[in-house]
């Protein structure tokens, strides 16, 4: 039997937020419930000059039924005891936009390639993720090899989402003022 506990996933060791700095594509993402980045969606993470993690994000987003934007975002993060996870709150630009806290993990990462985000936002009382979401990452935004998509796949399979998925387009939506 597989554990799908929360408590059990792994994360990467020896977390290195310096090398995790830089430019990351959304490739894919599984989406949490209700409203949710869309596509074209990239992330810009930083360390400040105290130390902490911070990031950046935009992505398409569908406000109000019907109405289509870019959300600029920012996250800061707090460290934990544990060095690839984090407290992110974030909020929009806009002051109109979302806002929140959620877990940040750093599942798996070269810092070159790829990277696997997992946050889960409700567990159950078994244990296991009943809302959560989760990016693959890649530096590169037309995407990973054949190799790094098997060991994405195989993390996907550890976080117990495997097939849930999807790609995420990148068609220059979000890459001026919009
Ligand atoms: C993340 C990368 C690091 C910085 C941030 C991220 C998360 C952003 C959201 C945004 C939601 C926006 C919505 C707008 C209407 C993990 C991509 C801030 C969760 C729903």
């Amino acid at each position: 039997e597989r554990d799908c506990r929360v408590s059990s996933f792994k994360v990467k060791q020896n977390f290195d937020r310096h090398r995790y700095a830089g430019t990351w594509y959304a490739v894919a993402k599984k989406d949490p419930e209700g409203i949710f980045l869309l596509d074209n969606i990239v992330a810009q993470f930083d360390v400040k000059p105290d130390g902490s993690m911070g990031a950046t994000a935009k992505g398409r987003v569908i406000i109000f039924n019907n109405w289509e934007l870019c959300a600029n975002m920012v996250g800061r993060f707090r460290d934990t005891e544990d060095p690839a996870k984090f407290r992110m709150e974030y909020f929009g630009v806009l002051s109109f936009f979302e806002s929140g806290e959620d877990e940040h993990w750093v599942v798996d990462t070269d810092y070159d390639t790829y990277a696997v985000h997992f946050s889960c936002r409700k567990v159950s009382a078994d244990g296991t993720c009943k809302d959560s979401y989760s990016f693959v990452f890649s530096r590169d935004p037309n995407g990973l090899t054949p190799e790094t998509q098997k060991i994405v796949r195989k993390k996907q399979e550890e976080l117990c989402l495997e097939r849930k998925y999807r790609l995420v387009v990148h068609n220059g939506f979000c890459d001026e003022s919009n």
